[in-house]
């Protein structure tokens, strides 16, 4: 084409042909292309902004959402290098654009970059994946500029004026062929953003959102860095140790840990290997774990806390309560698991394990106030779970002695093979009725919930064997909980939660992923969980097979396609579902249950623990909070019964 004409050598080709493989399979290099995907793309920028201030020359990141979608970083660091490269022949800048995985490895001083993020990707594949983008950099004083379209340049770096200080700034457009959708969510971007600056003591990130009348805007720096992150975690928590502990060390691998225990029974334990919030854990929170199971136990020995009779604490009475942030640099991670979000690499297990077990024993020494504080704490987890496996063998007991282990409300499917097995936990007996009687029954089990849920925040795992509603849920899975949890045993393939589109299903909902978030995590990390999607709205009309809508921009799609047929709104019959229970047998079949037509929603980590940030706000003792968060939200609330 005679708009680029350039004379391209054997490199060049090659580069075209890295970023037309990265155009071809976007997924191999971004993960997906949905809205996961794109915002993805604006982190890989960042990153680069990131590195920058980790190196010691950034101080400060600016992103904005400009109209149409248009994302634009920028930062004040060095400016990305512009001579030309000795290998490519182009300037570095234009290499770092269009050269896979060309990162800091051009960048001359060694050590420049820990390797890459989640996907390992870089500038260049962001710049592949764009309708267009232009890179301004300033350096020595002069301003420069070159652009690209879909990853080819189309103008190369060339001097477009002076500069005062240095920098660098990336605007892109990404390619709406590629990605299912344009619409960045300034809430993801903003959590990100936030977490991002709580990781790098200091740097300070602001993000502009342009796109509507009104902007919105936020800013982050923190000089605390991980202290200010636990802060923030626990703010709305009653605190054992006012301060929190921190940990850092530098070495082969940077280590840096800061502990807050709360009054709660949760376990907080947030892991993150080069600012990757690493969620399925892996090696680095193994040695975390190991070291602070080893370090209570030698203290409570040393002090006489525990006494020679005593068994040891096991690693979960040590960790109720705990919030805690383990970040730590790994010059080459590997990550595994379902979303390739656990860290591999074996050495580090041993690496944390130790730095731990020194810091924390000094501090621990330093500190017996607060040792004896968390120790008390510790030793009443130890009561509780003993108490717990006594509530637990009770149950066995009783259940053995009714010759079934099975929750006397399940209806089970006949299929016995768990992979193929599903149970549809369905709140309310009128629609657990008609799911029992709806269903498939070779594979489909029904497990019908009713009464008052157990308020998991306040209670330990003794009174939630006891409990008249999640025991059966217990059962009917067939796993156990919290430690004893053995996922090999699962009945069911698919736990599907089955609750109303209104309030109280929310809520339920809320309950549900927050129990198995906390007592059957394997379950969720595995993708055993689902939500089923029951519809919202029928559209009939004599003649015409029913039409069913799930949200409300369906019903509006609905409306619009059929009057595409000359069907008007006034010859349809609108009605609209209040709860499972108004549905008949076959009709919750063919819009909830049939694997043929029904919508699952799988349950992710991350939902997993929004659940439980929501049910530690609404559920937790801090009443303050839960006011402001109802007042807040309280006009979002939709299809409220009234
Ligand atoms: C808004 C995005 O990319 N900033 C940025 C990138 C680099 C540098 C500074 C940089 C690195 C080095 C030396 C070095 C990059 N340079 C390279 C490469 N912000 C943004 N700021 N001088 C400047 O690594 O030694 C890759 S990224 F490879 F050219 F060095």
């Amino acid at each position: 084409m005679e708009k680029y004409n350039h004379k391209y050598g054997a490199e060049q080709i090659q580069v075209l042909e890295g970023l037309e493989a990265v155009r071809k399979r976007p997924g191999m290099y971004i993960g997906s292309t949905s809205v996961r995907g794109l915002h993805h793309c604006v982190y890989e920028i960042v990153d680069n902004g990131v590195d920058e201030a980790l190196a010691g020359y950034c101080t400060e990141i600016n992103v904005t959402i400009e109209p149409g979608n248009i994302i634009c970083v920028e930062d004040n660091g060095r400016g990305i290098p512009v001579e030309i490269h000795p290998k490519t022949k182009i300037s570095t800048a234009e290499t770092v654009y269009t050269v896979l995985h060309a990162g800091g490895k051009f960048g001359g001083d060694s050590g420049y970059k820990v390797s890459g993020g989640l996907h390992g990707v870089g500038a260049s594949v962001v710049n592949a994946l764009s309708s267009w983008t232009e890179v301004t950099i300033k350096r020595d004083g002069i301003l420069y500029q070159m652009k690209f379209e879909k990853g080819k340049t189309v103008q190369k770096l060339e001097k477009i004026g002076e500069a005062k200080g240095t920098g660098t700034k990336v605007r892109f457009l990404a390619d709406n062929t590629i990605f299912e959708s344009l619409d960045y969510e300034y809430e993801i971007l903003e959590k990100r953003f936030r977490e991002i600056a709580f990781l790098t003591k200091g740097l300070k990130i602001t993000i502009e959102d342009l796109r509507e009348e009104t902007p919105k805007k936020a800013e982050f720096c923190y000089e605390g860095g991980l202290i200010s992150f636990v802060e923030y975690l626990n703010k709305n928590k009653d605190k054992l140790n006012k301060t929190p502990i921190y940990i850092e060390k530098d070495g082969e691998v940077p280590v840096e840990i800061a502990i807050q225990y709360t009054s709660s029974y949760s376990e907080n334990i947030y892991t993150f290997v080069n600012n990757i919030n690493t969620i399925e854990g892996g090696t680095h929170l193994e040695g975390f774990k190991r070291s602070l199971t080893k370090v209570f136990n030698d203290y409570a020995r040393n002090h006489n806390i525990l006494k020679e009779k005593d068994s040891n604490l096991q690693g979960e009475d040590i960790r109720e309560g705990i919030t805690a942030v383990v970040s730590v640099k790994v010059k080459e991670p590997q990550f595994e698991g379902q979303t390739k979000t656990k860290l591999g690499n074996s050495e580090v297990t041993g690496i944390v394990q130790s730095m731990v077990n020194e810091a924390l024993a000094t501090f621990l020494e330093e500190n017996p106030n607060v040792a004896k504080a968390i120790l008390e704490k510790c030793i009443s987890a130890a009561r509780a779970r003993e108490a717990a496996r006594k509530a637990r063998e009770l149950v066995r007991k009783k259940n053995s002695l009714e010759t079934s282990t099975l929750p006397g409300k399940l209806a089970d499917c006949s299929s016995k093979i768990p992979d193929e097995c599903e149970v549809y936990i369905v709140e309310g007996d009128s629609a657990g009725g008609s799911a029992k009687q709806g269903r498939d029954r070779k594979f489909q089990a029904i497990l019908p919930l009713w009464g008052k849920m157990l308020n998991v925040e306040k209670a330990r795992a003794d009174k939630i064997y006891g409990n008249d509603k999640l025991n059966p849920v217990i059962l009917a899975v067939g796993a156990g909980i919290g430690s004893d949890f053995d996922i090999t045993k699962i009945r069911y393939g698919k736990v599907i939660i089955m609750a109303d589109a209104d309030v109280d299903g929310a809520h339920i909902r809320t309950l549900l992923l927050t129990f198995f978030f906390r007592y059957m995590r394997p379950l969720i990390e595995n993708g055993n969980v689902y939500l089923a999607q029951p519809p919202l709205y029928k559209l009939s009309k004599k003649g015409m097979e029913d039409v069913y809508c799930y949200t409300d921009e369906d019903l509006d799609k609905a409306y619009k396609e059929l009057e595409e047929k000359g069907i008007s709104r006034d010859q349809l019959g609108l009605q609209r579902y209040k709860g499972l229970g108004e549905m008949n047998p076959e009709q919750l079949w063919e819009t909830t249950m049939d694997p043929e037509k029904r919508i699952l929603i799988k349950v992710t980590m991350e939902d997993a623990i929004k659940a439980d940030e929501i049910f530690t706000l609404l559920m937790g003792d801090e009443v303050e909070p839960r006011r402001e968060f109802i007042q807040k939200n309280a006009k979002y609330v939709k299809n409220l019964d009234i």
